[in-house]
């Protein structure tokens, strides 16, 4: 018996999330790297990190565990989808089990033995929740090196970017680490393919949002509620850009010109605004709770409904009168105590 772990969407019977199409029959397209590191030395996957034990199997040990078999829909960023897939593995939850991670422990970063170290990570809790396998068996016959054997991970309900190919560790943290493609490409961070999660933002393509993310330059563009959460985006170009409802928690922002932006209800918690230009941006609504507004020029901004507790705000964050007028009382009182020199 082979165990659908097929997550669906909301639209029961539904298998094909939006705007995906069924790989030939019998195909299976190789994405990304296609070999792992050269390397003499055994096979190992290791998990590490906010663990009680570090634990590490080799091969013959994972082999030895009792296997599951899962059929597994594939759905690739790419467009391609290959439905019922059937995975042999272990599931990640029992390597889990054994190294027990810490109270503490929330993302999990899948680290391939690749020649660029090649990564992706998940939150801890989705991991478990969407039953990820680590896989070394396709079709019950030993996972081909060209699809990352002898030993991968699938995880059943997100877009395959979030699949590592080549697994040899797993890192357990607290905070969560972007992987390559998260990083460097501008693929979405969390990936449902239900939700269309496939770039930072849903109005971009895939050549679009590496180049925002290469280039830093989101000027003039509509980029309504883009997910660059924890990127490094110092020194970034958004004058005039539309970025209502964006999502830049702990962003690093140092030194952004945001000028005459949209940010409205835009969520800039913990982010790293040290120096950052402001000047006429539209932030009615947002987020700046934690913020490093050190140096920050929020001058001619429209601030009405902005939240401020606990950012840090110096004598060199710079406020216009009429911009700390349209604040509640509670968050003007809390600018003006850091910043006595405002009123
Ligand atoms: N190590 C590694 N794992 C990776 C990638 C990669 O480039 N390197 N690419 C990812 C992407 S974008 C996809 S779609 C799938 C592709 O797996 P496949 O080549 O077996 O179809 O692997 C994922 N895991
Ligand atoms: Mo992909």
């Amino acid at each position: 018996m082979v165990w659908p772990k097929c997550a669906m969407g909301d639209n029961r019977g539904v298998r094909l999330p939006p705007n995906q199409e069924m790989a030939a029959a019998g195909k299976w397209p190789v994405v990304g790297e296609r070999a792992p590191r050269v390397d003499d030395t055994p096979w190992t996957v290791t998990i590490a990190g906010l663990v009680q034990r570090e634990a590490t199997w080799t091969l013959d040990e994972l082999l030895s565990m009792p296997p599951v078999t899962w059929a597994i829909d594939i759905h690739c960023v790419t467009r391609w989808s290959k439905m019922g897939a059937s995975f042999t593995g272990v599931p990640l939850a029992s390597l889990l089990e054994r190294a027990g991670p810490l109270p503490e422990a929330r993302f999990l970063s899948f680290v391939a033995r690749s020649e660029r170290n090649h990564s992706t990570s998940l939150p801890l809790a989705d991991a478990l929740a969407l039953d990820a396998l680590v896989a070394f068996a396709y079709e019950g016959a030993p996972l081909e090196a060209i699809h990352g054997g002898p030993v991968r991970v699938v995880v059943p309900g997100r877009y395959f970017y979030k699949s590592v190919k080549w697994l040899e560790r797993i890192e357990v943290l607290t905070e969560d680490r972007l992987g390559y493609w998260e990083a460097e490409a501008g693929y979405h961070n969390v990936a449902d393919p239900w939700r269309e999660e496939r770039y930072i933002a849903a109005s971009i393509d895939r050549r679009l949002a590496a180049q925002l993310v290469a280039s830093r330059d989101f000027s003039g563009r509509d980029l309504l509620s883009i997910v660059v959460e924890r990127m490094d985006l110092s020194g970034l170009n958004a004058r005039g850009a539309l970025l209502r409802n964006a999502n830049f928690r702990e962003a690093r922002l140092a030194g952004a010109d945001f000028t005459d932006a949209n940010l409205s209800n835009a969520d800039l918690t913990g982010a790293d605004l040290s120096g950052a230009v402001l000047v006429r941006t539209d932030a009615e609504g947002a987020n700046f709770a934690g913020a490093d507004l050190s140096g920050a020029d929020f001058s001619g901004a429209s601030l009405f409904g902005a939240t401020f507790d606990g950012a840090v705000i110096g004598a060199s964050t710079r406020f216009t009168a009429e911009s700390l007028t349209a604040l509640s009382p509670q968050q003007q009182g809390y600018v003006l105590g850091r910043n006595p020199g405002l009123g």
